[in-house]
């Protein structure tokens, strides 16, 4: 608990700070009930900071034994301490620079919050990002203020790690840490905010490698991890290999340091962290093997391991001056990220990937009470922020932002901003100055995205008449929480046409939709075309259109862009679901299941490009658009449909799913590319549509043969869908000793369970003796298994799920407030249904809202989705 009553923090009262910092050093006594941190920070009056004010560290849960300035000690009546922070009166200081030293008790056994140092199986680690750094010492934890760290470790322990370069040149020449040391020391030269300072300590291992950088500087690059876990690293070493020549290919960025650290944690509240010179990863993407890991984990930690790394340039070198601004370095990373997924894997495929987690997630949340601008104005807790909007809505501005100026403008516009912005803490109007002045284009509407929240919707009328054809575009921004009024956003549209035998007739061009209202005139024609609009998803817009049938079939048979051929196929698996929900008696049209066999029998397309296209919308996605079609949606008719439609795609398709099936046996030597990875996909997905033809049997001997962790999981959900009453217990014996393995079968049995038994299912496995809920990763494998894996569980008309999750956040708030905030947006979507689970959402949330000592991330969370 920070103090009685949290406080909103505003955009607009951005104040720059009064003191920066020269240097910090550092020293750590580790000890987990009592470590000793002390300090001593070079600070000086910031020039630009107005009058010389008092000296205001946070600090949160320390214990402080000493403070001195230049020193002399300070006596208790000599500075003002709260809950929250120290303050020393600007009388009290000797001039405008000074030297603060102080030591401060922790216990980092006692730390469940994972914020800040806290311990791991025995291991010390620390989680900064955003306010943690001041539950280590006392500090301007701001990310404006930032300085070169110099930080020794002392302890038992073999290994110890902060961020920089060694100092120990022991260290440089062994990493392995067997050597006779009690102390290490680190220097990090690079200026950097507090939230970047990591340390960790403990038993652990090295894999190690060296990577030499286009400034022919030769690097040590070091994975460290627990014994035994030596030979789950050769992916993600390769992976960062890729990413570093990738930057310095893409965006001409080399790495700065002499030495590159990743450490794989098992308690970590979200994936990993960027921490200069020494990245920290929640062990799930790090560790992989065939046998362990499926290819979407092995694609998750190529790229995440990018991710963090990218980090290095656009988020540590050039940070962010506030919170508000958390788009900066996580949009445009999000964007680099995919870009290097892209290069690294089918463009097409990743394209599609991303819009149906846009879509899931941050259409999701634009939709309902969390909505948020891509900037956000106000927060009481920054973690809260962390989301599908920043992070993925971001990147899609970006993405815009490149279409607009185009690719060299966009290259131009990142060279100018490292050359201007190096080692400094920037703002969103810093970032689009460089692209104003690089390409001499005013982006002054096109800022809208950053500071105006809710999904676009794009309408549009056709007409052709005498050989021309019009196309005129109209767009309207729902209103969301505290604005209810819009302006246009600039809204970038690309679209191509094509005859009606599906022959492009006009390529891709770009079109800016920047009023309310535009029009598009295009002459010629001999017939009226069949437009193919929004290609490769270039605008986070919906699109408010329904071609026709036949149209729809024309784009999934022959539009050029991928994409929009996706997109024509997913609209109509949409459209059928949304008929057979609303007349049971329904059946889907013989021409949408043929265009699906014609498209999953092509063979000149790539296999994994097949697997989504076969994929049906989830049950989420179901439901908002039965939503949008005036529907209120009913989670167990809508999980009964989608799973009728998936049989009777099976089974209409039989013949071609067990010819793939046949076919794209990758054989017995895995590699976790994406040309493999892609065969196994479709041929998952194949089994997958037609285990009900032969209950399981087909499935069984795929799991009994399986050489790997994708098809291995792919036979075992067959089989929990099946109802087969052996295949937990069978994988659970296999795989008890391994706990990331584990993760996947608490998951699997939760989001497989009929949805009557769903709660049920999670609330035995809370019970199982390996059900450890204070680990983030085993705690969102079960509740999160419920909450986003079994929809119609989750959503049981009984409520059932609602006080299963609202016991459970109560409990997981007192020891980790960050987790159960994120947690609760499971229940951010309670206006979309009936009134009577309303009344049960709202009551859990309720519930939750008023639990006294509750944390203030649960309370803004609770607060925002109840207003
Ligand atoms: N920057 C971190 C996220 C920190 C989350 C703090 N609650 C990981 C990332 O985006 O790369
Ligand atoms: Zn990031």
């Amino acid at each position: 608990m920070k103090d009685a009553a949290p406080q909103t923090i505003n955009l607009a009262d951005y104040q720059p700070p009064a003191y920066l910092i020269d240097a910090v050093h550092l020293s750590f006594r580790l000890d987990p009930k009592a470590t000793r941190v002390r300090s001593r920070i070079t600070f000086r009056a910031n020039p630009d900071g107005g009058d010389r004010g008092d000296l205001v560290l946070d600090g949160e849960n320390l214990k402080l034994i000493s403070a001195r300035i230049d020193d002399s000690p300070l006596n208790t009546d000599e500075y003002l301490l709260t809950e929250i922070g120290l303050t020393v009166p600007a009388a009290r200081l000797p001039g405008d620079s000074f030297t603060w030293e102080a030591e401060v008790e922790i216990a980092p056994e006692d730390n469940t919050a994972l914020e800040g140092l806290y311990m791991s199986n025995g291991m010390y680690c620390t989680q900064c990002e955003a306010e943690g750094f001041r539950k280590i010492t006392y500090y301007p934890d701001r990310p404006d203020v930032m300085a070169p760290f110099t930080v020794t470790v002392e302890s038992a322990l073999p290994v110890m790690l902060s961020n920089g370069n060694p100092q120990d040149p022991d260290f440089a020449r062994n990493p392995d840490g067997n050597l006779p040391v009690s102390a290490t020391t680190w220097h990090d030269p690079w200026p950097k905010p507090a939230y970047l300072f990591a340390l960790v300590a403990g038993d652990l291992r090295a894999v190690s490698d060296r990577f030499t950088t286009m400034e022919a500087k030769d690097i040590a690059l070091n994975i460290w991890v627990r014994l035994g876990d030596e030979d789950r690293c050769a992916y993600a070493m390769d992976a960062l290999k890729r990413s570093m020549t990738w930057d310095e290919q893409v965006y001409r960025r080399a790495y700065d340091l002499e030495m590159f650290n990743i450490v794989a944690v098992d308690d970590f509240n979200m994936g990993a962290m960027e921490n200069k010179g020494l990245n920290v990863f929640n062990s799930k993407f790090v560790l992989a093997s065939p046998e362990t890991a499926t290819d979407r984990d092995f694609d998750f930690i190529e790229r995440i391991i990018a991710h963090e790394y990218f980090h290095n340039w656009t988020g540590n070198r050039i940070t962010c001056r506030d919170w508000f601004q958390l788009c900066l370095k996580e949009g445009l990373t999000v964007f680099r990220d995919q870009q290097f997924s892209a290069d690294m894997r089918s463009a097409p495929v990743k394209r599609i990937e991303d819009v149906v987690q846009l879509r899931a997630r941050q259409f999701r949340e634009d939709a309902g009470p969390l909505a948020h601008n891509v900037r956000p104005e106000h927060y009481v807790e920054i973690n809260n922020f962390y989301t599908a909007t920043v992070y993925e809505k971001g990147a899609e501005v970006i993405r815009m932002l490149r279409l607009i100026v185009g690719p060299d403008g966009y290259d131009q516009a990142l060279q100018l901003y490292f050359d201007r912005h190096d080692g400094q803490a920037c703002t969103i109007e810093d970032w689009l100055a460089v692209f104003e002045d690089a390409t001499g284009r005013d982006l002054s509407q096109f800022k809208r995205w950053y500071s105006q929240a809710g999904t676009p919707r794009v309408t549009l009328e056709e007409q052709f008449r005498n050989g021309t054809y019009s196309l005129t575009l109209r767009q309207t921004i729902p209103p969301t929480p505290d604005q209810p009024r819009k302006e246009p956003a600039l809204i970038p549209i690309a679209f191509g046409l094509l005859s009606p035998r599906g022959v492009e007739t006009h390529p891709t061009r770009v079109i800016e939709l920047a009023d309310a209202e535009t029009t598009v005139i295009v002459g010629g024609l001999a017939e009226k075309p069949v437009p193919s609009l929004l290609r490769g998803f270039s605008a986070p817009v919906i699109l408010d259109h329904t071609p026709d049938f036949t149209d729809r079939a024309l784009l999934l048979a022959h539009d050029t862009d991928p994409f929009n051929r996706w997109e024509a196929g997913r609209s109509l698996a949409r459209e059928t679901l949304l008929g057979m929900l609303s007349d049971t008696n329904t059946a889907p049209a013989p021409a949408f299941l043929d265009g699906l066999m014609h498209l999953a029998d092509d063979d000149s397309l790539d296999p994994d490009f097949r697997a989504l296209a076969l994929a049906l919308p989830s049950e989420d996605d179901i439901a908002q658009g039965a939503l949008e079609h005036g529907l209120v949606p009913d989670p167990s008719a809508i999980h009964a449909t989608r799973k009728a439609l998936k049989e009777i795609i099976g089974t209409h398709l039989r013949p071609v799913l067990d010819r793939l099936y046949d076919a794209l046996d990758p054989g017995p030597d895995y590699s976790p590319d994406a040309i493999q990875a892609g065969k196994r996909a479709l041929r998952n997905t194949a089994l997958g549509l037609t285990a009900h033809l032969d209950q399981g049997a087909r499935a069984r001997t795929h799991y009994d043969g399986a050489g790997n962790m994708t098809d291995q999981l792919a036979g075992f959900a067959c089989l929990l869908d099946q109802g087969d009453p052996d295949i937990a217990g069978q994988f659970h014996d296999q795989w008890q000793g391994d706990r990331l393995v584990m993760d996947k079968w608490f998951t699997l049995q939760v989001s497989h369970a009929a949805p009557d038994v769903a709660v049920a299912t999670a609330e035995a496995l809370t019970g199982h003796p390996l059900f450890d809920w204070k680990n983030p990763n085993r705690f969102r494998a079960v509740i999160g298994g419920l909450t986003a894996g079994n929809p119609a569980g989750f959503h049981d008309p009984s409520g059932a799920g609602y006080g299963f999750l609202a016991d459970w956040l109560i409990r997981l708030d007192r020891t980790n407030p960050q987790t159960a905030a994120r947690m609760s947006t499971a229940f951010e979507t309670w206006k979309r249904y009936d009134t009577d689970r309303q009344a049960l959402m709202t009551g859990a949330l309720n519930r939750i809202a008023q639990t006294r000592g509750l944390s203030p991330d649960l309370t803004e969370m609770t607060a925002r989705m109840l207003a």
